[in-house]
């Protein structure tokens, strides 16, 4: 059986474990989609392996340090990537860094996205890891494109073979995206082309139709008074009455991870296909639609079941189970 035969499958473990692969940069649903994942680690649900940024600003490490730390985990390991540059326009990044994040390297020392992920999956036991990608698809590519260093003999492709139980991506728009291709698509065209063709594993795409309608953030004002993910929406939506709430692209994206597709939705299996031509990276997008076709195959996209307003509901509650830990000081003296 050639690897490419793989049939879709996924029943998550009893405990998740999860690489969060993210931009934290632009949008905020990031910032709400590691609160969603520490709710569900506080469950004993999930363990977060690593979290790493795919969006190079200068302070990406330590905004996700900083929030890791606020719950918990000031020890899970922070990545960055070395080559695909910030928008630029967070209103929320640098100040969560500066308020949250200052036991945490600059992007600039911080360890690669590249070397974390090789490093816990290397260590990881098999077919465990769920990676999820709510940002651009560089670290996952450049993990694929990999070669053995001192963690693997094995190459990227070899590891997350052995290693990754799916990759659940927040990307492309589904049936087809056109005439405009989506957000994490068109942040590196090249990139999620790899992916696309080369991810030995399952990979689940959340298409951008799946968070369109589903807002939250709108219940942060029952969240501890100073959590970053609160503050974040406050910034984002310039807003601190707590009413502004934003789509949950990158929230349901974590639950799939974690539970599966439960009551929530509907799993079709298929084939993505992206469109390559004029791709422009980064700021200057491209079209870089997709395409989608159902049919059997190792890939899947989830498919809208239960109410918008019911699963916003199930998010928000998850934001504000979610709490400050205050283990954080014991770690950090350890
Ligand atoms: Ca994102």
């Amino acid at each position: 059986m050639n690897e490419n035969d793989r049939y879709f499958s996924y029943i998550p473990d009893k405990l998740v474990r999860i690489v969060f692969d993210t931009d934290m940069d632009t949008d905020v649903d990031d910032t709400g989609a590691l609160a969603v994942l520490y709710s569900y680690v506080q469950e004993g649900r999930a363990e977060v392996l690593a979290t790493v940024g795919s969006c190079n600003s200068g302070c990406a490490v330590k905004c996700i340090g900083g929030i890791n730390a606020y719950y918990g985990f000031p020890k899970v390991p922070v990545g960055i990537s070395p080559d695909c540059p910030s928008s630029g326009k967070s209103p929320y990044q640098r100040i969560i860094a500066e308020k949250y994040g200052k036991d945490f390297p600059d992007d600039k020392t911080a360890r690669s996205a590249l070397e974390v992920y090789r490093e816990v999956l290397s260590s990881a036991e098999e077919n465990s890891v769920v990676i999820t990608v709510i940002g651009a698809l560089n670290n996952l590519s450049d993990l694929l494109k990999s070669e053995s260093d001192k963690y693997s003999p094995l190459n990227g492709i070899e590891l997350v073979k052995k290693k990754v139980k799916i990759c659940v991506i927040m990307g492309g728009r589904f049936p087809q995206s056109t005439p405009v291709g989506e957000y994490n698509i068109r942040l590196d065209v090249d990139a999620a082309y790899y992916v696309i063709h080369n991810c030995p594993v399952s990979i689940l795409w959340s298409g951008q139709e799946i968070g369109e309608s589903i807002f939250t953030g709108n219940m942060r004002n029952e969240m501890e008074k100073d959590n970053p993910v609160r503050l974040a929406y406050n910034l984002y939506g310039n807003d601190e009455t707590g009413i502004y709430a934003r789509q949950s692209w990158d929230l349901t994206t974590i639950v799939y991870a974690v539970e599966g597709a439960g009551d929530y939705w509907d799993i079709q299996t298929g084939s993505i296909e992206i469109n390559t031509e004029n791709k422009i990276l980064a700021s200057n997008f491209g079209p870089a639609y997709n395409n989608w076709t159902a049919g059997e195959g190792k890939d899947a996209i989830l498919v809208q079941k239960m109410k918008s307003e019911k699963i916003a509901n199930m998010l928000n509650k998850r934001m504000v189970m979610a709490k400050k830990s205050c283990v954080e000081e014991n770690l950090l003296n350890e």
